[in-house]
Order: C-alpha cells, then structure tokens, then sequence
C-alpha cells in the first residue's frame, strides 16, 4: 500500500485530494495547524478515529514553518508521495503579510525538500509542488505555456517563484522526483470564502436569501481561467505517477471576467443583473427575477458594488492557460467547465443561506463572516 503525505490537508485541494487518494488505496497522512477551534470542516467527512482498526487517514499536529516538526513528521511517515498543498495562499494577503508568506511559502518548501534529503529519502519519495499561474504575472505571452516568460506581481508570486525553482533544483541536483504543477485557477463549493468566486456565489446566494444585502468587489474586469478543483487534484496525482519528473501547466483554456461570473452566478440563484456605471462607480441592479430563490431581493435594487479597499497594489489582469502539454503526455483533460462549476457552487451557499434564512425566520440570531 502507498503512503502519501499531504501539507495543507485542510485547504480546498488537500480535502479532495486526500480524497482522491483514499479511493485509489494509498494511507494517507496529513499535516494540519493547531487552531483555537476546529479547522477540519473540509476533511470532517473522511476523518477516522485513530482508535478504529486499521485506519488509513492520519493527520499530525505541524506547520511549514517548523523544519523539525517536518522532518520528525516525514521520518516517521517515509512517505512514497508528498503532495505539498500547504501556504499562505492568499495574493492579496501576501501584500499584508509579506515576510510570513515568504516563510511558509518559499522555505516552508525548502524545508520539505530538505528534510526528504536529509532523512535519506530522495530515492524514494516523490515531491508535488503546487506551483501557479500567478508566477505568470504580468503576462509575456497568451496562453500561458510552460516555457512562458515568468513575472511575478505579489509577494506570494515571487515567493511561489523560489518554490518553484528550488523543486526544479533539488530534481537537477539530487535526482530527485520532484516536480511542479503550474495550477491555474480552481474553484469549488469548498473555496476558501475570501475568494472572489466563493465570495461571489455565497454573497448572491445570502442577498437571494435576505441575508445580505449588497456584495462589494474590486476589480471586475479582471480575466481569469477557472476550472474545477475536483479535476486538477486528478493532475496532481498523475504527474506523479510518470516515469520522469516534468512541470505541467494545469487549465481549461478559457477565460471570463469576475463581472461574467458575477452575472452568471446570480443567473443560478435567478437573479438578472445590469451593471451600470464606471470604474469606482459601477455597480449592478436586478432588473429580473425568476423561480423562488431569490425573495429577499425586489426588481431595481443594488446588489454589486465596487469598493477599492478589494483593489490589489498590482494587479494580475489576465490569465489564459495552454494546458496542450498535459493533454498530449498524460492524457488529462478537464471535465468541469465554468458554468458547471458555478451551477454546483451557488446551489451550495443556497443550500447554506436557507438554512440559515429558516433559523432567522424562527428567530434565532444569525451572524455572517464576511471580511
Ligand atoms: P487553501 O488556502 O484552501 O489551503 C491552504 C492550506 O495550507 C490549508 O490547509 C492551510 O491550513 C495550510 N497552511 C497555511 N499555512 C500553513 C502553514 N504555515 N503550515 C502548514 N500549513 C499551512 O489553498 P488551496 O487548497 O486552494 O490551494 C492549495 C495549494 O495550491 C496552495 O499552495 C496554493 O497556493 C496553490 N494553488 C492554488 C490554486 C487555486 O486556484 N486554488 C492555483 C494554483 C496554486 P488552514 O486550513 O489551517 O488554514
Ligand atoms: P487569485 O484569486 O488572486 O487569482 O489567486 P482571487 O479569487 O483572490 O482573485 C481573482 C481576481 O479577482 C479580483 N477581485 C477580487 N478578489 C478577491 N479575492 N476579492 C474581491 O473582492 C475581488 N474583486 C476582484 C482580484 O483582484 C483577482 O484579480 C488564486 C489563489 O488561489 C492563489 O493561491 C493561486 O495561486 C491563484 O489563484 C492561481
């Protein structure tokens, strides 16, 4: 049976990985952060009691900031596979908290790779590094392919960066199988909620709900290449699975602004937008309702605004993959396209804000997280 080892287990692509993993028989082990409270919501569903016989899910107290806690984890584990999913992953954080990024981000794993040296494993256990299209940047070149020029705008692109290069390095220098997945974007009904498209679908389906009752974005005209996170943790595994190490460009090769996955979210929830107005000043109105998801809102109301607190000191515009690489060697292509992806993740903060409208209406207090 194979051992694999998962950082940022917790996360969106930790949680359908570790999942992933388990159907195909591997034990698998993840490394979670100690929390004040329970930070297991995405995994809840496939945790098993350490007391069970036989168990074939374990996860372990630890931080990629921590190169003993790391290497006492990894020496014990002597994992085939290390998936290394775990980061600060937020770009506009990364502006906030610029050295911490760089901590967990670039020597989280220097400090991952390094500890598979040092306990002698190089031999035996294969490195995923979830590199990104954010190391893209200031586009040099559309689509996006592997060998694309490489610019980077925000401290955890330039922190990604180091990643990316030290995985190619530690493969060049001790023959390690270490290798990068140039992901772009991936969305899900598990997406961290500061995203913008969970952001989007959970904010239309709480004002659909009457639970909010205007949803404030940055920048809309932003272009982005959205696809499911359900198909790219499929690559994660595959490109590990090779005879030799390569980097892969992981896409759908289609891209929609934030404002068309706005309007197309609120379609989901029944809701027709008309975005009026420029720049600080755009907003969108509902000019249409339909089916009886959305009575909290009235045909006229301003649901979508721009705030510039959501604008980015630099701004990544446009990203476009070519995912042509992956397709010919291994065979992988998405299934999820955009459209599914929204219809599955608005029904899911639907499901979410009725439940939620049902514990209001019997007069029970209600509070929404918002940032
Ligand atoms: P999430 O933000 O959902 O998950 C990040 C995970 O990393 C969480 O489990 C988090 O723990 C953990 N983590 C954060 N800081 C540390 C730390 N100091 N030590 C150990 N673990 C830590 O990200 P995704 O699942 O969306 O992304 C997975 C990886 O892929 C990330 O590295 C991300 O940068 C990269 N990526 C993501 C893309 C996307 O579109 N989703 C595209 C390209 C790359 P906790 O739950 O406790 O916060
Ligand atoms: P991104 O994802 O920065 O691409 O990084 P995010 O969803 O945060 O932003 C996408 C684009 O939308 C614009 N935007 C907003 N973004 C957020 N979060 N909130 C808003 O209110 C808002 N309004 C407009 C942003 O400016 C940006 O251009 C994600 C992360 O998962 C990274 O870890 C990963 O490496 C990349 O995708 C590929």
């Amino acid at each position: 049976m194979k051992k694999a080892l998962i950082t940022g287990v917790t996360g969106q692509d930790g949680s359908y990985l570790a999942e992933f993993l388990l159907e195909k028989g591997y034990e698998v082990h993840g490394i979670k952060r100690r929390a004040s409270l329970f930070n297991t919501e995405r995994i809840d569903h496939i945790y098993e009691d350490p007391h069970n016989e036989n168990p074939k899910f374990f996860l372990h107290y630890g931080d990629l900031t921590d190169s003993s806690n790391l290497t006492r984890i990894i020496s014990e584990v002597q994992p085939d596979e290390v998936y290394n999913l775990g980061a600060q992953s937020h770009v506009a954080v990364s502006f906030e908290a610029p050295e911490y990024t760089a901590d967990v981000d670039a020597m989280g794993t220097l400090r991952m790779l390094e500890a598979i040296r040092f306990l002698g494993l190089e031999k035996k256990t294969r490195f995923y590094q979830a590199s990104t299209s954010e190391l893209y940047g200031l586009v040099q070149e559309t689509p996006q392919k592997e060998t694309t020029p490489f610019y980077p705008r925000s401290p955890y692109a330039v922190a990604k960066m180091y990643a990316y290069w030290i995985t190619i390095n530690y493969r060049e220098s001790y023959g390690m199988y270490a290798c990068n997945g140039i992901l772009f974007n991936h969305e899900s009904p598990r997406r961290g909620e500061t995203f913008v498209t969970r952001k989007i679908t959970r904010a239309i389906a709480n004002i659909a709900q009457g639970l909010e009752s205007c949803l404030f974005l940055g920048n809309l005209d932003v272009l982005r290449d959205w696809g499911h996170a359900k198909d790219y943790v499929r690559m994660q595994w595959m490109m590990l699975q090779q005879e030799n190490p390569e980097d892969f460009v992981i896409a759908t090769s289609k891209q929609i602004s934030v404002r068309e996955f706005v309007t197309m979210s609120a379609k989901e929830a029944g809701i027709t937008l008309e975005f009026i107005g420029e720049g600080v000043k755009e907003q969108a109105r509902v000019t249409a309702i339909e089916g009886n998801d959305a009575s909290g809102v009235q045909v006229g109301d301003v649901i979508v605004k721009v705030d510039p607190r959501y604008f980015r000191p630099a701004e990544v515009e446009t990203l476009l993959g070519d995912p042509t690489k992956a397709k010919e060697k291994l065979g992988w292509v998405p299934e999820i396209t955009v459209e599914e992806m929204c219809t599955e993740m608005v029904a899911s903060d639907l499901d979410k804000a009725k439940r939620h409208a049902l514990l209001k209406h019997h007069g029970y207090s209600v509070a929404v997280a918002k940032e």
